[in-house]
């Protein structure tokens, strides 16, 4: 095939196929390579972090490097050439401290010199710009030539990136699990073995769906830990007069941060997609200047940020290109990085970050006109909703409440995804649907009213906190003396896009949740042999028709039976 950089890790890749000539997400093909080359040389530095933890031996600045890259790579979160060169260069020292870490260990443990086989990717090196980029186009997925053997290694290295951006939102939090650390390292280690089989390979994908789990489990607890457990929150989606500033991304320290950094004076904080169950955290809707959420799903953000005339700042994915009318007002920080655009440097240890500049540029650009929006309830995470058990338990019994719907994940910009929208439409109004993620901005500002107080949509919060929709599903299994939550009348009707969507489809497959719709297509990178592995062991298919699979949801499994 000819080629200038081959990706598909997204659901939006070229055909259902590949990106082969610049993304659909407007990586271009150097930017492509390069990140395929920092994959590559993660996978060295584990090859060497695996071996010095069964010696009992590892290094937090290898495996906070290894999780930071993985995220770095994750759809729409960083295009910046030079951001990603300086990672490279940063890995070869990275590697290097780790390959001593090993080394010394090996020597003390068998006195001799460690003399095994060492992949390439553990070893290969230059300085040279040419040479790193020639290497870069040689790397990518396409070097695996086994379509099955790649798929197989790619849907492992997609959940990964997922458990990596998770544990990398819990770690900056201050919370971490090193059997995570462990685990990635494990996993990117397993793709450079030339004798794995699929067998093994499926093993390995089942693990990352527990780790999954774990990633989500630990965050949820960094979360809550600091912020309180969230509690159903009513947020106004309209704009106040005044300077303001826009949050988008998942990262809520730098949402706290800045709130911290505008508090007493006249600027006003916004949420923006992804940021929206802020609102419901204790720890953040105590603050007087977080008035309102603006705007919906990442794929809308050029116009929504065309009309937001104030400053925003993006924490982590998903960033579109800026158009010029807000190139000069949007910031990024953390991980996030497009060429051009203003970046707020990162924390020094305990310091807070500085968004002097943000809020400079916030009150240079003035007050924002008032304009009147709809209201929002938030705050369904597991302890919110398990609070109120009894009325859904009642409701259920009553036969109010027949079905649950779990509609998590990603939205994204296809027209296909109305679906999601027509379908939450024509459910009957005794089905409630539980969601998480940015899938929801298809049919949050519906009108699709309450069942005795439970509002139709359950809105759980971020991507991650489809964990607490697990959560719900368990106790209410547990409650009606189901031996699974697969007895529940409950259908999981999936829509993804990234790899963080990847993580969590692992987590409940982990679970041992069958029957998931997946939409609105299935994974390019899953070969028609792997995905006969999965529908035959999950049942895992694709969405059809809105109508067909209304029926097939509403007839499976009645909360009658229950
Ligand atoms: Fe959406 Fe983007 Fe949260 Fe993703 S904003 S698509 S699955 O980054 O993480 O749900
Ligand atoms: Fe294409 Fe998605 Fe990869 Fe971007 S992330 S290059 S859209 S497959």
């Amino acid at each position: 095939m000819d080629s200038k950089m081959y990706c598909f890790q997204c659901e939006e890749t070229v055909n259902g196929q590949g990106c082969t000539v610049k993304g659909v997400c407007g990586k271009d093909d150097q930017v492509a390579n390069l990140q395929d080359l920092l994959i590559y040389l993660l996978k060295g530095i584990s090859f060497y972090g695996v071996k010095a933890r069964e010696l009992g031996k590892k290094s937090q600045e290898v495996d906070v490097f290894v999780m930071e890259g993985l995220f770095t790579t994750v759809t729409n979160v960083n295009f910046d050439n030079d951001s990603i060169s300086e990672l490279i260069k940063k890995a070869f020292l990275v590697r290097n401290k780790i390959k001593d870490i090993f080394l010394s260990a090996y020597r003390e443990k068998s006195n001799k010199t460690f003399d095994e086989p060492i992949p390439d990717a553990a070893a290969w090196y230059s300085s040279d710009e040419q040479e790193l980029i020639d290497k870069a186009s040689k790397v990518g997925v396409l070097s695996e030539t086994n379509e099955d053997l790649r798929s197989l290694k790619e849907l492992l290295i997609y959940g990964i990136k997922g458990i990596a951006a998770y544990t990398d939102h819990a770690y900056i939090l201050k919370e971490k699990d090193d059997s995570i650390f462990a685990f990635i390292q494990e996993g990117l280690e397993a793709t450079l073995n030339p004798t794995l089989s699929a067998e093994q390979l499926l093993a390995l994908i089942m693990k990352a769906g527990e780790f999954s789990v774990k990633s989500m489990a630990l965050l949820d607890k960094a979360n809550t830990g600091v912020y309180g457990d969230p509690e159903i929150t009513e947020v106004t989606t309209g704009v106040k007069a005044g300077p303001a500033i826009l949050v988008s991304g998942h990262d809520l320290l730098d949402l706290e941060e800045l709130l911290k950094q505008t508090q007493g004076t006249n600027i006003n904080i916004y949420t923006h997609g992804e940021m929206l169950p802020a609102h419901s955290y204790p720890g953040l809707k105590k603050y007087k200047n977080l008035v309102g959420n603006f705007g919906t799903a990442w794929h809308t953000q050029r116009k929504e940020f065309e009309e937001f005339k104030g400053a925003i700042v993006m924490t982590t994915n998903c960033i579109q290109k800026p158009t010029e009318l807000y190139e000069q007002r949007i910031f990024t920080t953390g991980l996030v990085a497009w060429p051009g655009v203003a970046h707020i440097a990162d924390r020094t240890s305990d310091k807070a970050k500085d968004f002097s500049a943000v809020i400079k540029k916030a009150i240079e650009l003035g007050d924002l006109e008032e304009r009147e929006g709809k209201k929002l309830t938030i705050g369904f995470a597991h302890k919110a909703t398990l609070g109120v058990a009894d009325k859904i338990v009642e409701a259920v019994k009553g036969g109010m409440i027949k079905k649950f719907v779990v509609m998590a994940g990603c939205d994204g910009r296809s027209n296909e995804r109305n679906y999601f929208t027509d379908l939450a439409n024509k459910l009957p109004k005794d089905a409630v649907i539980l969601t998480a993620g940015c899938a929801k901005y298809r049919y949050n500002m519906l009108d699709l009213g309450d069942i005795g107080g439970i509002p139709r949509v359950i809105d759980a919060g971020q991507c991650n906190d489809s964990y607490s929709l697990v959560v719900i599903a368990q106790k209410l299994a547990e409650v009606f003396g189901a031996k699974s939550i697969n007895e529940l009348p409950l259908s999981f009707d999936i829509a993804w896009y990234e790899q963080k969507a990847v993580c969590v489809l692992l987590a409940l497959l982990f679970l041992g949740v069958k029957g998931i719709r997946l939409g609105p297509r299935l994974p390019g990178f899953v070969s028609p042999a792997v995905l006969k592995i999965l529908v035959e062991k999950f049942d895992i298919k694709p969405i059809t028709t809105v109508d067909e699979d209304l029926d097939d949801i509403m007839d499976s499994q009645e909360a009658a039976s229950v």
